[in-house]
């Protein structure tokens, strides 16, 4: 009989404050009603080293819908502190893709931007196409990952104190914040520094996953502790309405399985887009539509779950957040039996909650007989060819929007 004892996993750190929203973080109001529960799970990227094999922290996910100003949002709150602790695996470079939109992005506003923030730089791949273009830039950026890199930064959250203590008031002909809008718990301290900082004649551009776009590609593994909101038109026009904003337009976007594209100022009409997208939301945004996505995400999960079960063993392809949440919702013997990834500080980790390993890609892709799962699902078609191009014979699962394979 086999005596040996496995230990207990580690409790989740109990000093940690997960603290509970009991109302929306735009409008204040409390009328929220739950809808998708993923259960509790590791942090996405808190990727952890081989001998750590235990989440740091587990918190319960769950997205709720605030039925006035249309914003959905998490339950459960996990401290910024926490969840980009020193290090952070995420680096946005290297995924080509990712490298074209934000070449069409500064190729469109780098006229508008003498002096440019890049809000959340990551790695910088932003900054140096509008310094490409002769902007002058600052990037802010609180990740300890890339506080060794040339851009100008400054190493901190952008907060309205920043704002002030940098001397950036009324500074910014253009501010940018990618994917960061729906990670920041105070909104309105973020908003009213983005309001401070813009030049009267200024302009900001937030981008945010969009709701409507993660119900049609039912990307509930977009669902994750980072992203704290999901947000709509009519959200973004509330919070820019509270700080004496006007959203000016939006534009949905494809990059990260359906983004919007803000644009913010301190004055102008707001165009027909948005008028259009926030009459749309009056009527679609509603209880039925909510309950459907999240009958929908439970039977992807199943399907992703059977048709995982019945390929291993596979290797996974891209250690994204996503594949995180992803596999944490799985079968554990539908777990791939390892994650390729390009990223080199994801390297040589596992994927949080999971024992499976992260590894370079193979070398000679024309040697590799087993299934691939593509968890970055986002970049399906630049992975796809890039395994294609390498070689690689074998049949390729992509799980979402819709569970397909595709196979020579
Ligand atoms: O909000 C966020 C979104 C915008 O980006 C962040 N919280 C974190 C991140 O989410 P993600 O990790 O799901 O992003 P990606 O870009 O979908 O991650 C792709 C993963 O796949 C990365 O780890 C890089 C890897 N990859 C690769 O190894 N080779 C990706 C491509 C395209 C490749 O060719
Ligand atoms: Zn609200």
């Amino acid at each position: 009989m086999d005596t040996t004892v496995t230990p207990a996993p580690a409790p989740t750190l109990s000093r940690t404050r997960i603290s509970e929203r009991r109302a929306c973080r735009v409008c204040g109001r409390g009328n929220l009603l739950s809808y998708l529960d993923l259960g509790v799970q590791p942090l996405a990227n808190d990727l952890r080293e081989p001998n750590e094999l235990n989440p740091r922290v587990c918190a319960p996910l769950v997205l709720q819908s605030c039925a006035s100003c249309k914003l959905s949002q998490l339950s459960h709150v996990v401290p910024k502190e926490v969840l980009y602790a020193g290090t952070y695996a995420y680096s946005s470079g290297v995924s080509a893709g990712w490298h074209a939109h934000c070449d069409a992005l500064a190729g469109e506003y780098a006229r508008m931007g003498r002096f440019v923030i890049d809000i959340a730089a990551n790695d910088g791949t932003l900054l140096g196409k509008f310094t490409a273009h002769g902007a002058k830039v600052l990037g802010v950026e609180p990740s300890l990952s890339f506080v060794g890199l040339a851009y100008q930064k400054l190493s901190a959250f952008w907060t309205r104190k920043l704002v002030e203590s940098n001397d950036l008031i009324g500074r910014a002909d253009l501010i940018i914040a990618q994917n960061v809008l729906g990670h920041v718990d105070d909104v309105h301290d973020f908003m009213e520094g983005i309001k401070q900082a813009l030049a009267p004649a200024g302009r900001a551009i937030i981008e945010v996953p969009y709701l409507l776009s993660l119900f049609a590609s039912c990307a509930f593994d977009t669902i994750y502790h980072e992203h704290l909101s999901y947000w709509t038109v009519t959200a973004l026009k509330t919070l820019a309405d509270a700080h004496g904003l006007v959203l000016t337009d939006v534009q949905r976007l494809s990059v990260h399985g359906g983004s919007l594209r803000a644009i913010f100022a301190h004055e102008g009409t707001p165009s027909a887009a948005v008028t259009e997208m926030l009459a749309l939301e009056q009527r679609d945004l509603k209880r039925p539509t909510y309950m459907s996505f999240s009958a929908r995400a439970t039977r992807a999960m199943a399907a992703i779950n059977d048709a995982l079960l019945s390929a291993v063993p596979y290797a996974g392809f891209g250690a994204a957040a996503k594949c995180t949440v992803l596999l944490n919702t799985l079968d554990i013997r539908a777990y791939p039996r390892v994650v390729y990834d390009e990223t080199p500080d994801k390297q040589g980790k596992h994927v949080p909650g999971t024992r499976v390993p992260i590894e370079a890609p193979p070398t000679d892709w024309s040697a590799v007989h087993e299934p691939i799962a593509v968890f970055a699902w986002n970049w399906s078609d630049v992975i796809i060819r890039k395994l294609r191009d390498a070689g690689y014979a074998g049949d390729i699962f992509v799980p979402l929007p819709k569970p397909r394979w595709d196979c020579i």
